[in-house]
C-alpha cells in the first residue's frame, strides 16, 4: 500500500487566541474565555484559557469561580464571555487556507482538521514538512493565529503528534521513526482513551504505549470489547488506517434566549419559539441559505437540557415551515413535562445555498 502523508492541524488555545487577534493588548495578560450561565455572577465554566492563564492551573471545564481564585494574584486577568459567531468566522477563514493546500480536506471541528497531502508532496515527508511550515506562516500572516501541526502516515498518529508540542508546534513522524516516537508516550495520549481506561491499564502495570504492545488482540477484546480492543491494538502499532474523508464544516444558525419567566405552559413557550424562528429566519435570508433540518433546545430550571430535531423531506427557506416544525418539536418535547423551562433555542442545520435570486422570492 502507498504510504499516505496526513496532517492534523489544531489551533492553539483557540477561543482565547481569537480574542487576542481582535484585542492584541490581551496577549500579555491571563485570558479566560467563559461560558457564563444565566444565573448571573460567576456561575459557569471556563471554555478555554491562554497560556498565561494556564500557568496558574486554569483549565477548560473548570468553574469560573475556581479560575478566579487561581488568578487572584493577577489583577490584569481578563474574563470574557464566549463569542461563537466570531470564532466561527475566524475558523472559516483559516479552514479556507487549509483546504486550498490539501488533496483531501476533512473538517473535524471549529479548531481542527485533517489534510491528506500525499499527492502534492509526492509521498515525501521533507516536502510535507515544508508545506506544513508554509500553511502555518500563511495562517499567521493572514489571520494572526498560531496552530500546531502533526504529520505522519495516519490520522491517529498525526493527531497525537499535533498535540505533542504546543503551542506553535510542528512534529513530523516518518514511518521509520514511528515506533521510536510512540513507545515512550503515556497511554492517555491516544485519542479516546480516558481517565478510566488509563486507570485500568495502570492497575495492570501498563503506563506507556510500549507497555500496551504486550497485550495481544484477544486480551484487549476481552477487556474492552471487540471494537475498542481492535482500535487500541492498531493505534499502538501505527496500523490504524482510516483514510482522510472529504468533509466540509457543517454550518448551523441558531438563536437562544432566556424566557421572561420559567414556564412549562405550551402557549407561552410556543409564542417564544415563533419569535426565535423569525430571528433565525432573518439570518437565513441574510446568508441566502435554505435549511433541511430544524432543532429546538430547552434548558430547564435545574439547568438540565432537552433537544429535539427533525429532518425535512426537502430543503426550504420558508419561515412558515420553520415555525411549524419548531412548534411541533416543542409539543413533543413538552409531553409529560414536569419541571419548568428557563431558556429556549431554535436552530437550523443541513444548510444549502439558495440557487438564483428568483428562487428565494418563490419560497414566500
Ligand atoms: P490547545 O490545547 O492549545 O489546543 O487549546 P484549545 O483551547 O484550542 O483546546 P482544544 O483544542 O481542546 O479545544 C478547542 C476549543 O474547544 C477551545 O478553545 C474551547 C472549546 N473547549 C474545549 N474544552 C472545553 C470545555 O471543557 N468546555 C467548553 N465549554 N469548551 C471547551
Ligand atoms: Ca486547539
Ligand atoms: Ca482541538
Amino acid at each position: 500500500m502507498e504510504t499516505r502523508v496526513v496532517f492534523h492541524i489544531d489551533f492553539d488555545y483557540f477561543y482565547a487566541q481569537c480574542e487576542e487577534t481582535r484585542s492584541p493588548e490581551l496577549k500579555t495578560k491571563p485570558v479566560c474565555v467563559c461560558v457564563f450561565s444565566d444565573r448571573g455572577g460567576d456561575s459557569g465554566a471556563i471554555a478555554t484559557a491562554n497560556y498565561a492563564a494556564r500557568k496558574y492551573g486554569v483549565k477548560s471545564g473548570m468553574p469560573i469561580s475556581f479560575a478566579k481564585k487561581r488568578l487572584e494574584g493577577r489583577n490584569d486577568a481578563v474574563f470574557l464571555p464566549v463569542d461563537f459567531d466570531f470564532y466561527s468566522e475566524i475558523s472559516e477563514k483559516a479552514m479556507k487556507i487549509m483546504k486550498f493546500n490539501a488533496d483531501i480536506f476533512e473538517y473535524v471541528g471549529r479548531d481542527e482538521a485533517y489534510l491528506d497531502v500525499t499527492k502534492r508532496v509526492e509521498g515525501d515527508f521533507k516536502k510535507a514538512s515544508h508545506l506544513a511550515q508554509q500553511i502555518k506562516n500563511s495562517i499567521r500572516e493572514k489571520i494572526k493565529l498560531s496552530c500546531s501541526i502533526g504529520i505522519s502516515s495516519n490520522k491517529l498518529i498525526s493527531k497525537i503528534a499535533s498535540d505533542y508540542r504546543k503551542p506553535d508546534g510542528l512534529t513530523v513522524v516518518t514511518p521509520d521513526n514511528m515506533n521510536e516516537f510512540l513507545n515512550p508516550l503515556k497511554i492517555r495520549v491516544i485519542p479516546g482513551i480516558g481517565k478510566k481506561t488509563e486507570e485500568r491499564f495502570s492497575e495492570m502495570g501498563l503506563e506507556t504505549i510500549q507497555d500496551l504492545k504486550k497485550l495481544d488482540v484477544f486480551t484487549l477484546n476481552k477487556e474492552f470489547g471487540r471494537k475498542n480492543g481492535a482500535y487500541i491494538y492498531n493505534a499502538v502499532r501505527g496500523t490504524y488506517n482510516e483514510p482522510v474523508k472529504e468533509r466540509e464544516a457543517s454550518i448551523q444558525y441558531s438563536k437562544i434566549s432566556t424566557l421572561k419567566k420559567d414556564s412549562k405552559d405550551y402557549q407561552f413557550l410556543s409564542e417564544n419559539i415563533i419569535d426565535l424562528c423569525k430571528e433565525v429566519h432573518g439570518i437565513l435570508l441574510k446568508n441566502n441559505r435554505m435549511f433541511k433540518s430544524v432543532g429546538i433546545h430547552l434548558i430547564q430550571s435545574d439547568l438540565s437540557s432537552k433537544s429535539r430535531s427533525r429532518m425535512l423531506k426537502n430543503p426550504t427557506s420558508s419561515l412558515e415551515e420553520l415555525q411549524k416544525n419548531a412548534d411541533q418539536l416543542l409539543r413533543e418535547a413538552l409531553e409529560n413535562q414536569t419541571i419548568t423551562i428557563r431558556r429556549l433555542g431554535v436552530k437550523v442545520t443541513e444548510l444549502s445555498e439558495v440557487q438564483g435570486q428568483s428562487s428565494i422570492t418563490n419560497y414566500f
